[in-house]
Formats: structure tokens, sequence, C-alpha cells
């Protein structure tokens, strides 16, 4: 029953609603939001058509590309639900620039939306935390804003560290109250926790 319902929502109608580079574009409606953030590379737009079954968000092996929010709208359930995909951070050859609209855009979203139910924070697990994702978890616990921890890219790591990966990841969070505890490790490449984070996502959006 459960899987019947997922598979219904996520192979159902999904659209490439728009792309926000200014606040003030943000669309004004009562759907709810789930957004994917991370470094540039970690694999966002990937898991994102994984999740959705195709190739809608871009997907770069060039990093720091996307500076803008990207909102795509899923019709399976009730009126419907939106993925939004966040800017990477943390791309070194990005200028203060772009860095200071990043934290504009993509901080005063997280802090600001009311209709945002879910942050996933993806990390790459070959790569751990790095300083920046550890910032935007301080930010978390500053602001009050959950979120969850997705690992990426998990087929590059033998299971004994997949393993240690996690581990480390959960001796952090552990820390943070506004971190939910059930990390989930994925791989878009092998099909890997896919379903496990389209299952997580409905219950966000029953909870709703
Ligand atoms: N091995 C492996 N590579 C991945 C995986 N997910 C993404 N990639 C690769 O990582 C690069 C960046 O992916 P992308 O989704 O564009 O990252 P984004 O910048 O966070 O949106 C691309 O070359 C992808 O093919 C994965 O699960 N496993
Ligand atoms: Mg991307």
């Amino acid at each position: 029953m459960a899987n019947l319902l997922v598979n219904k929502i996520f192979n159902g109608n999904c659209e490439f609603l728009l792309s926000v580079n200014n606040l003030t574009q943000l669309p004004n409606n009562h759907f709810p939001e789930i957004a994917f953030i991370g470094a540039s590379n970690v694999g966002k737009s990937s898991l994102i058509n994984a999740l959705i079954g195709k190739k809608i968000a871009l997907t770069s092996a060039t990093p720091g590309r996307t500076q803008y929010l990207n909102f795509f709208k899923i019709s399976g359930f009730r009126d419907g639900f939106i993925i939004v995909d966040m800017p990477g951070y943390g791309y070194a050859k990005n200028s203060l620039d772009s860095i200071k609209h990043w934290q504009q855009l993509s901080i005063d979203y997280l802090y600001n939306r009311q209709n945002l139910k879910r942050v996933f924070l993806l990390i790459e697990a070959q790569k751990g935390l790095k300083d920046h994702d550890q910032e935007l978890m301080e930010f978390f616990k500053s602001y009050n804003v959950n979120f969850q921890v997705v690992l990426t890219k998990i087929d590059k790591l033998n299971l004994s560290d997949q393993q240690l990966a996690l581990e480390k990841i959960n001796n952090h969070i552990k820390l943070n109250p506004w971190a939910i505890p059930k990390v989930i490790t994925t791989s878009f490449k092998k099909n890997y926790g896919i379903f496990e984070l389209q299952n997580e996502i409905v219950k966000i959006l029953e909870g709703c």
C-alpha cells in the first residue's frame, strides 16, 4: 500500500515551475516545499532527477553553475508539492559577489519561507563534512530550522567506509537539536536510498 502511494506520487506529473534569483520572485501559493541544499557538485540535481524518475533538474560536472532556486512542481499528492533545487556553495572559484548573492538568496529563503517543510542537507559520503556544511548547520541551529542529512554518492565507498562516514555524521548531528536524527544514504548511480527518501518525503507531506 505504502509502495503504491509512493509510486503514484513520484511517477505522477512533474513540471519545472520557475527559477528564482531574487526572493521577490518566489511563487505565491500554498504548496508545501521540500528543499535540497549542499555544496556545488554534491549531487543535488542528480538526486532530484532520481526521485522524480525524470531528467528535469540540470546536472553538470562543472561545479558552481546554478545560482538560482529552481522550483519543480509534483502533482501526485493532494494539490501538489514543490521540490526546490538550491544553489550550491563552497566552490572555491566563486567570486565574493556570488557568495554574497548565495547568502542573500538561500539564507533568506531558508529562514523566511512559510511553505518550506523540510530541508535536506546533502553531504558527499566520501568527502564528509566541510566547513561550509558546518556553518550551515550552525545557522540551522541558531535560527531553529529543521534539517535532515542525506549522504550522496555512497557508491564511491566500500561498505566499511560507508559505515564510518555514517558514524561521523551521526556523531556530529546528535549535538544539533534541529537535525532530524535519521540520516539517509543514497547513490543515484546505484539507485540506492531513493525509495527511502521518497518515503520520507511522503511522511513529511502527510504531516502537513
Ligand atoms: N558516483 C556518483 N556520482 C554522482 C552521484 N550523484 C551525482 N554524481 C555526479 O556528480 C556530479 C555533480 O552532480 P550534480 O547532480 O550536477 O550536482 P549538484 O551540483 O549538487 O546539482 C555529476 O558529474 C554527477 O554525475 C552518485 O550517486 N554517484
Ligand atoms: Mg545542480
